[in-house]
C-alpha cells in the first residue's frame, strides 16, 4: 500500500531518534553521522530493525547532513545509497507483514539563505535536489523533509522533491516555544506554503518535547488540509556527568502524543533523545485510538514569510502603489534600476496598514524578469506582507514566483484558453491564489452575467489542473465610469452574482473607476464602500489615500466587523489632515532607514550627513548605534525576527563604510586588543563598530574578523599578550560558542580579560559564560576597555 493511501485510514508510526544512538554506539563528536551508513551499515541496520520491531510504520534515511556541501559527489552517492539499503535491508530483515516504509530523510544544508546568509535560493534547490536524485534511485518510499527553521530553506526543499520525484513528500519543521520559526514563519504561514506547494503531509519536529509543542500541534490542525505529523523530542536535553539525557520518560511521551493522536495528529513519532523503547511504548499506546478523519478547509489563503493571510469575513486591502501606471518617477527609477524606490513605496504602504502589496514593475524598455524578481526579493528582506505578483509575462511570473518566500498572489489569469494553459500550471507547482479576470477572447462581457459565464468557465477549466474554488479570486473589472455610465453598476452586480451564485471570492483594482476625472477619491472611496456592500473580498487600493482608509474602516466599524473598535480608534488617531501623496518620497533619517533595513537609503544619507559636515563618530552614537539598539530590542520583545535583525545589521554596515572612510588615522597608544566574532556567526557590524571606536581611543586592535574559531583567538591572545579580548555574537545560535572561547582564553591566557556584546546578549548571559565585561554597545565597550587600561 502507497504511504499517502494508508495515512488516510491509520495513525502512521514514525521512527525515533538517530544520532544520539549512534553516539551512543561510538559516534565521535563532530564527526558527520551520515558516514556511518557505509563505514557500519551493520550497526545502522541494527537501529532501522529495533524501530520496525518498535511498531514504526516508517524509518528514515541515515541522510540527515548528507548533501553536496559537505561531501563530493562520489562520497554522497555512496552515503545515500547505503543509507536506503540500510533500511531496506532492515525491512528485510522482519517478520509478518505489517506496512513498512522508508523514508529519504532531508535535513537543513546547515547555511542560511540569502540575503541573511550567503546561499542562494537556487543554489539551495539544487543542494537538496541532489540528494533527492540519489535517494530516489536508490529506491525509497517518500521523502520525509525535517528539522527546517526557515521557510524559505523549506520552500527551497520541496521545490527539490517535487521537480526531482513524483514520490510523496512529507515536510517537518523545527517551531520554537514561541510557535515560530527560527525566521519568523508561524504554523499557518507554513501550512500555506507547503500545502500550496503540494506537501502531503506537514508537522513539526526536534526542538522541544510533545507538551510544549501542542499550541503548535493545534495551530496546526486547525487550518492543515493534509494529515499532520508530529515528532518531539524526548523534552529539554541536559549534560549529567558527562553524558546527554532528555527530560521526558518514554511513558510520558507517549502520554501526550497520544493526546495530541485525539486531538487530530496523523504522524507520531520521536527525534533528539528518543529511542526503540519511546517508539515501543507510542506504537502502543496511539494503536486503539480511532484516527479522526482529515477535513478539507477549503481556506482561501496566501502568506509571507512570517504569516499567512485568509480571505473572507475581513476585507483585504491591497496596496496598488508599486505599479509605473501614470509616473513618471517610478518609470525613471525602472529604468535605472533604483531598486530602493519600490522599497520606499512598500514600506509606506505598509505603514497605512494594507495587508498585502501588488507588484508590478511592467515597462517595455526594460528586462522585466529580472526587475520582477529582484524586487520581490528586496521586498520579501525588508517587508513581510504577503505579495501580489502582477505581470502579464509568463517568463517574468515564473521567475517570481519561484524566489517568492511563501504563497503568493497571483495577478492575473484570464479566460482565454493560453492564458489559463500558463498560468494555471504555474500556480499549481508554485502554489499560489490566482486573480481570475472575468475576459476572454470576445473581451469584458457588458453584463454581470456575461462575466459569470466566463468565470464559471475558468472554475472548470482550474479544476481540469488540479486547483479548485479556493485556489481562486475574480475579478470582475472595475472599469471608468467615464466611458460607460452603466460600468460601476454592472461591476457592482458582478461581484454579488459571482458571490452568490459560485460561492467564490472577488476582488477588483477599485481606482480604475475614476480614470479620467477629477476628484478620484472621492469616487473610488464610494464606489469601494458600494463594492464592500456587495460582498468584496479584496480590493487593490491607493492606501494614502486618506478616504480610502475611511471607507474601509467606518464599513468595518458599521458592519460589526471591527470588535471593540480598535481598528477604527487606531485609524482615527493617526488621521492626517492631508493626503500623504508624497509620503514615499520624504526623507528618512538615518536610523529610520537603518531601522527599515534600506540598504542603500542607509549609505545615502550617511554620505550625506557627512558631506554636510556631521562629526563621524557622533553619527555612530547618535545614528548607527541607537538604530541597531532599537532593531535589537524588538528583537528580544519578538517584534521583528532574525531577517529583520539580518537586515538592518547589513544597512547599518552600510552607513558605517561611509563612516569610516571618513576618519582621519590615529596612532596607537593603549594596549593591544583581540577583536572577533566567534564561530558560526557571519554578521560582523557590531565587532566593526568596536573596531573603529577602540582604534580611534588609540588602542591596536587586532582584528581577526568573523566566524573565528576559539584556537584562532587564543592564539592571537598568546602572540599579542592581549590584555583585552573582545568578542561580538549577532545570533543566539553562536552563544554557545562564545561561552566556549571565553572559558579557553582564560585557561590558556590566563592573564587577558574578555568583554562579550552584541545584539542578543544580556549582561546575565554575559554573566552565565564566564564574560569579565558585558558592554552593551561599543561605546560602553570603550569605557570598559580604557578603564582597565588604567588599572
Ligand atoms: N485588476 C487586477 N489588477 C490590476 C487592476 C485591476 N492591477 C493594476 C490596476 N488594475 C490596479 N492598480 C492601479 C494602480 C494605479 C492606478 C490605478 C490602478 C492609478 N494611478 C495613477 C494614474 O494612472 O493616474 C497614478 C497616481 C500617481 O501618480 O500617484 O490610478 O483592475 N487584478
Amino acid at each position: 500500500m502507497n504511504i499517502t493511501e494508508f495515512i488516510k485510514e491509520n495513525t502512521l508510526v514514525l521512527d525515533g531518534g538517530m544520532g544520539t544512538l549512534l553516539q551512543a554506539r561510538g559516534l565521535p563528536a563532530g564527526e558527520n553521522p551520515a558516514l556511518w551508513s557505509v563505514a557500519h551499515p551493520d550497526e545502522i541496520v541494527a537501529i532501522h530493525k529495533a524501530y520496525f520491531d518498535a511498531g514504526a510504520h516508517v524509518v528514515s534515511t541515515n541522510t540527515f547532513g548528507a548533501n553536496i556541501l559537505k561531501f563530493d559527489n562520489e562520497t554522497l552517492q555512496n552515503i545515500v545509497a547505503a543509507a536506503v539499503k540500510n533500511a531496506k535491508d532492515a525491512r528485510a530483515l522482519c517478520k509478518g507483514d505489517a506496512p513498512r516504509f522508508v523514508a529519504l530523510d532531508i535535513g537543513p544544508t546547515g547555511r542560511m539563505l540569502k540575503p541573511y546568509g550567503d546561499l542562494d535560493f537556487e543554489d539551495a534547490v539544487a543542494v537538496f535536489a541532489e540528494t533527492v536524485r540519489l535517494g530516489v534511485a536508490a529506491g525509497v518510499d517518500l521523502i520525509l523533509i525535517e528539522t527546517m527553521s526557515d521557510s524559505y530553506e523549506t520552500k527551497a526543499a520541496l521545490l527539490a522533491a517535487k521537480e526531482n520525484s513524483t514520490l510523496p513528500v512529507f515536510v517537518c519543521c523545527a517551531f520554537g516555544e514561541d510557535g515560530k520559526l527560527l525566521t519568523g514563519a508561524d504554523a499557518p504561514a507554513m501550512v500555506a506554503l507547503l500545502e500550496g506547494m503540494g506537501a502531503d503531509a506537514v508537522g513539526a519536529n526536534c526542538s522541544v518535547g510533545p507538551r510544549a509543542l501542542r499550541p503548535v500541534m493545534e495551530a496546526l490542525l486547525a487550518v492543515a488540509s493534509v494529515p499532520v505529523l508530529c515528532k518531539p523530542n524526548a523534552g529539554l536535553p541536559r549534560v549529567e556527568k558527562g553524558t546527554t539525557v532528555y527530560d521526558v520518560s518514554p511513558r510520558d511521551f507517549a502520554a501526550e502524543l497520544a493526546t495530541l493522536v485525539q486531538a487530530g495528529v496523523r504522524g507520531v513519532g520521536g527525534c533528539c533523545g528518543t529511542t526503540p523503547e519511546y517508539i515501543a511504548t507510542l506504537s502502543g499506546a496511539v494503536k486503539d485510538i480511532s484516527p479522526s478523519p482529515i477535513a478539507p478547509k477549503n481556506r482561501t489563503v496566501i502568506s509571507s514569510y512570517t504569516h499567512a493571510l485568509c480571505f473572507g469575513e475581513n476585507p483585504v486591502l491591497i496596496g496598488e502603489r508599486i505599479n509605473p501606471t501614470g509616473k513618471p518617477r517610478f518609470k525613471e527609477a525602472l529604468r535605472t534600476g533604483d531598486i530602493d524606490y519600490i522599497l520606499r513605496e512598500g514600506i509606506a504602504q505598509e505603514e497605512r496598514g494594507v495587508h498585502a502589496l501588488d507588484v508590478n514593475v511592467g515597462l517595455p524598455e526594460i528586462d522585466e524578469t529580472k526587475m520582477l524578481t529582484d524586487a520581490v526579493c528586496a521586498l520579501q528582506a525588508v517587508c513581510d506582507l504577503p505579495l501580489q505578483i502582477d505581470t502579464a509575462n509568463p517568463a517574468a511570473m515564473e521567475a517570481a514566483l519561484r524566489r517568492y518566500n511563501g504563497k503568493p498572489l497571483i495577478n492575473s489569469v484570464n479566460g482565454k484558453k493560453e492564458s489559463m494553459e500558463t498560468i494555471f500550471p504555474l500556480a499549481k507547482k508554485y502554489g499560489g491564489v490566482v486573480i481570475a479576470l472575468t475576459l476572454d477572447d470576445g473581451g469584458i462581457p457588458a453584463t454581470a452575467e456575461g462575466r459569470l459565464a466566463i468565470a464559471r468557465n475558468i472554475l472548470a477549466t482550474a479544476g481540469a489542473y488540479g486547483l479548485s474554488e479556493k485556489d481562486l479570486i475574480f475579478d470582475p473589472l472595475a472599469l471608468t465610469v467615464s466611458a460607460d455610465r452603466t460600468a460601476a453598476i454592472e461591476t457592482l452586480r458582478a461581484v454579488a452574482l459571482i458571490r452568490e451564485k459560485m460561492g467564490c471570492h472577488t476582488s477588483l483594482g477599485v481606482s480604475n473607476v475614476s480614470f479620467g476625472l477629477p476628484a478620484r477619491d472621492d469616487l473610488n472611496s464610494t464606489f469601494f464602500t458600494l463594492a464592500l456592500e456587495h460582498g468584496l473580498s479584496a480590493a487593490i487600493v491607493n492606501p494614502h489615500s486618506d478616504a480610502m482608509l475611511r471607507a474601509y474602516y467606518s464599513y468595518r466599524a458599521l458592519h460589526g466587523l471591527d470588535g471593540q473598535f480598535a481598528d477604527y480608534i487606531a485609524y482615527a488617531e493617526k488621521l492626517t489632515p492631508s493626503p500623504a501623496i508624497e509620503k514615499t518620497d520624504r526623507e528618512l533619517s538615518l536610523s529610520d532607514a537603518i531601522v527599515k533595513g534600506l540598504c542603500d537609503v542607509a549609505a545615502a544619507r550617511a554620505s550625506e550627513m557627512l558631506r554636510a559636515g556631521a562629526e563621524p563618530l557622533s553619527l555612530i552614537e547618535e545614528q548607527i548605534i541607537p538604530a541597531l539598539d532599537t532593531v535589537g530590542r524588538d528583537f528580544e520583545s519578538k517584534k521583528v525576527y532574525l531577517p529583520g535583525l539580518l537586515i538592518s545589521a547589513e544597512a547599518a554596515g552600510r552607513a558605517f563604510e561611509a563612516v569610516r572612510a571618513a576618519m582621519p588615522e590615529r596612532r596607537a597608544t593603549g594596549y593591544p586588543v583581540v577583536l572577533a566574532t566567534v564561530r558560526g556567526d557571519i554578521h560582523d557590524i557590531g565587532k566593526n563598530i568596536v573596531k573603529l571606536l577602540l582604534e580611534n581611543y588609540g588602542f591596536p586592535v587586532y582584528d581577526l574578523g568573523r566566524d573565528v574559531t576559539t584556537a584562532a583567538i587564543v592564539a592571537k591572545t598568546l602572540e599579542k599578550e592581549a590584555p583585552l579580548v573582545v568578542l561580538s555574537a549577532l545570533m543566539t545560535t553562536t552563544v554557545p560558542a562564545m561561552a566556549e572561547t571565553v572559558a579557553a582564553v582564560h585557561k590558556e591566557a590566563p592573564f587577558a580579560r574578555v568583554m562579550v556584546g552584541g545584539a542578543v546578549l544580556t549582561p546575565e548571559y554575559a554573566a552565565a559564560i564566564g564574560a569579565d565585561y558585558y558592554a552593551k554597545d561599543a561605546m560602553e565597550a570603550v569605557r570598559l576597555a580604557t578603564a582597565l587600561k588604567t588599572k
